[in-house]
This record gives C-alpha cells, structure tokens and sequence, in this order.
C-alpha cells in the first residue's frame, strides 16, 4: 500500500489530489494475491473456464483474448510455483 500526493499548480486547477492505491506486485497467474501460483490459483481458473472475467484471461499479455481458456493455463503453468517474498 502506498500513498502519493501530487500537488497541481496551475492557473485551471488550483488545489491538490490525494491519489492512494495499493502498489502491490504479484506473479502472474497468482490470482488469490498470496504471492505464490499453486494449486489455489488453479482452481480459481477453473472455476472461471470459458468466461470472460479479465482477472483471469492474462493470455495473451497484456489483456487476453476475451476467454478464460488453455492459454490462460499454459501462462499459469510457465509461472508455476513461482513465489515473492512478502514484507
Ligand atoms: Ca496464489
């Protein structure tokens, strides 16, 4: 999680945003956001087989094909107990 503030100053836009997103990196293919692509991402493309959910169609990078399908799993696959350090 992070916080980045950008200040503006310009004659149309006089104030500041305040823009706070999680800036979080996960493999692809980890689909629970546990750090690592095991089974339980597995199971989670299958459940979603032949959708269109974008969460789970990375394949082809980097937007997918409009299908949950084999490609999703063969990029799944090629990631396939890949794992990050936590904090
Ligand atoms: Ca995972």
């Amino acid at each position: 999680m992070g916080t980045l503030t950008i200040s503006i100053d310009h004659a149309i836009f006089d104030g500041s945003l305040l823009l706070d997103w999680d800036l979080s990196c996960y493999p692809l293919g980890d689909f629970n956001h546990d750090g690592k692509v095991d089974l339980a991402d597995v199971v989670a493309l299958g459940y979603w087989w032949l959708d269109a959910d974008p969460r789970f169609d990375i394949a082809p990078p980097p937007d997918g094909d409009g299908v949950v399908n084999l490609k999703d799993f063969a990029l799944l696959a090629e990631q396939w107990l890949i794992e990050i350090d936590g904090e």
